[in-house]
């Protein structure tokens, strides 16, 4: 069965690491009502949600796809590139424990999970602030032996490699080709963001379903026009923390 595990919005989101937004004041309570609605979209799709409790202290500890990266034979605890997310990773290998056997990241080491996309056996990890080399090569040592290639992408312009491209189909990824390039993901076909919405490129995919913002009415017309409709949901406020839809669960076949 999927299962996601989420993190409540903390209190402190107001404090959240930015990196190419300016600072704009986040309404909390907007924040925690989007966030319930994209766990209500989870919950419609059949998604069973292991919501976690609120880290008051932690301000990005909502988007807890950055603390891990779960495959079907093991899960990667990541070692975030910000030194305020670090903490984040604690609570995440108590409540992924019972389902996969953790590895771990280690200093000198970072990687946030909004970094990886994995497609197949395939893991691509963005070269960004938060993602290194180190990362890298500790990940493809612990998951050769399951079969995975682990390379390393030049991101240029966002934060992570998931801002810039994310899958929607087995052989098909979403791209915003300004700040990733087509060439180094072989073998895919891609749908271009429009040119007008470059944050646009963040679609989760939750088996074969996706879900979308509707703040990107441009790029949603050209998923649609290839064929996938979307579930809807509003995460605008989160954005202002520079957080997308991928960035708020951990989703995995339990
Ligand atoms: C950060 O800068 O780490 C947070 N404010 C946003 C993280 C978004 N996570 C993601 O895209 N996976």
């Amino acid at each position: 069965m999927l299962t996601a595990i989420t993190r409540a919005v903390s209190r402190s989101i107001v404090n959240c690491e930015l990196t190419h937004l300016e600072r704009v004041p986040i309404d909390l309570e907007n924040a925690r009502r989007q966030h319930h609605a994209y766990e209500e979209v989870l919950r419609a799709l059949g998604v069973e949600v292991h919501p976690l409790p609120e880290e008051p202290d932690l301000p990005d500890s909502v988007f807890v796809e950055d603390t891990a990266i779960i495959l079907e034979e093991c899960a990667v605890l990541t070692r975030p590139g910000a030194d305020s997310r670090k903490p984040e990773v604690e609570s995440i290998v108590q409540a992924l424990a019972p389902y996969r056997t953790l590895y771990r990241v280690a200093a000198p080491g970072t990687v946030d999970g909004g970094d990886v996309l994995t497609v197949g056996k395939r893991i691509f990890v963005g070269l960004t602030r938060r993602s290194n080399q180190s990362a890298i090569e500790q990940m493809q040592e612990f998951l050769k032996p399951f079969g995975y290639t682990v390379r390393g992408v030049p991101v240029t312009g966002c934060l992570h490699l998931k801002s810039a491209v994310t899958q929607v189909a087995e052989k098909k990824l979403l791209i915003n080709p300004a700040w990733v390039r087509e060439s180094d993901f072989p073998g895919m076909d891609f749908i271009e963001v429009d040119p007008s919405e470059p944050y646009a490129a963040n679609v989760l995919m939750v088996g074969e379903k996706l879900v979308y913002q509707p703040t990107y009415p441009k790029t949603l017309a050209r998923l649609e026009a290839a064929g996938f409709h979307p579930l809807l949901v509003d995460a605008s406020e989160l954005a202002k923390a520079e957080g997308a839809l991928t960035c708020c669960s951990l989703i995995f076949n339990a």
